[in-house]
């Protein structure tokens, strides 16, 4: 039997405890979202109000040749502007990028039960986390969005544990896209005066995780929210969205853009990667490089899904703004920590825009 979506702790135990998700609840019926997705009016997205983000595409294979040094400045301007970016003849598949979209509706698909066996609680291992929303116990709107983590430590380790649905997708969209992240770390540290080897890529991104994010459709997409307000945690995320669209990102209010404090779309382009900086980037380039805080809408007539890898640095791993960056800029705008404490700080919170950030705060 169906539960009343509208008392709040059968909800809870409907969606999050017995691992039903959002789409459980799309798939009994509803003809209205339940009371706890609604979003308080000032987080809901006025999809009317919101301008496409009009910057082409980086043409990645341009790097090598004549055109270096200028696709670099085009990296480095993105990174140090809105923070999003999207790039073409990245090496990776295209086929691939089509593969793991319908990979990740399959998995979805699944009957609640091969789902919830991944739970947090009760996953067979401790890479794989199937969940819903963000941090449910401490939303006070809950996100429209179910998902599954795979964190990668190695390979054998992935093709054991990952879910047999996902894990040959997702593995080889980490193997492929390797050349592209170092190239585009390449141009980002190179900039700042930071020569990259491999000590530094296991510094910065030597923690990975690949998730797939599952939108479902929505009766009320204008209450609620796939994704609320944030930047990412770690250094660089690397994103493949489908066709539907929906993902936001706000301009900040000090750069040198168009369209300052304004939500800008990034419009779905076919073939082409999303790369956005997260708050380790930010860190590490003291200030330069914005994370950038993004969300997602939901829709009412298409299940959405995208699928994002987390490059971020080891949990143990200390981070500070780089010296070359500091000395170049004569202050260290944050201060010094141990990565697993800046992740207990990100998950210990609901997501609230670039708050996060005031953990490192110098
Ligand atoms: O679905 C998207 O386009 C973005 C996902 C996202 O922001 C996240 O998973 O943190």
């Amino acid at each position: 039997m169906a539960p009343s979506f509208d008392n709040e702790s059968s909800l809870f135990d409907f969606v999050v405890r017995d691992g039903n998700g959002v789409k459980g609840i799309v798939d009994s019926g509803i003809s209205k979202v339940p009371r706890a997705y609604i979003q308080p009016p000032s987080e809901q997205i006025d999809k009317k109000n919101a301008t496409k983000c009009e910057i082409a595409p980086i043409d990645l294979s341009r790097l090598d040749g004549p055109h270096h040094d200028e696709v670099v400045n085009q990296i480095v301007r993105a990174a140090e502007t809105l923070g999003f970016f999207q790039v073409i003849n990245h090496g990776v598949p295209v086929e691939l990028l089509d593969s793991l979209k319908r990979t990740a509706h399959d998995f979805f698909a699944l009957p609640p039960e091969r789902k919830a066996v991944y739970r947090k609680e009760v996953s067979p291992s401790p890479l794989v986390k199937y969940g819903t929303s963000f941090v449910p116990e401490k939303e006070k709107a809950l996100e429209w969005k179910d998902y599954i983590s795979m964190a990668y430590t190695n390979e054998d380790e992935a093709l054991q544990h990952w879910p047999v649905e996902c894990r040959d997708d997702a593995l080889q969209y980490l193997k492929t896209s390797h050349e592209m992240v170092r190239k585009l770390l390449d141009a980002l540290m190179g900039n700042l005066g930071v020569e990259l080897d491999d000590s530094k890529m296991d510094a910065f991104i030597g923690k990975k995780m690949v998730n797939m994010n599952f939108y479902p459709t929505c009766p009320n997409p204008e209450l609620t929210v796939g994704v609320g307000r944030h930047s990412d945690m770690g250094t660089l995320t690397i994103l493949l969205q489908d066709g539907i669209g929906g993902l936001y990102v706000r301009v900040e209010k000090d750069v040198d853009m168009e369209k300052n404090g304004e939500w800008v779309e990034i419009p779905p382009i076919p073939g082409a990667i999303v790369i956005n900086v997260g708050d380790m980037l930010q860190i590490l380039s003291n200030g330069r490089y914005k994370s950038a805080e993004h969300r997602v809408r939901t829709t009412s007539s298409k299940s959405r899904v995208s699928i994002p890898i987390f490059l971020s640095p080891q949990a143990t791993q200390k981070i500070a703004p780089l010296p070359q960056v500091v000395e170049k800029d004569g202050v260290a705008r944050y201060r010094e920590f141990v990565f697993s404490d800046y992740m207990n700080s990100f998950f210990g919170n609901a997501h609230d825009g670039k708050k996060s950030l005031d953990f490192a705060k110098a």
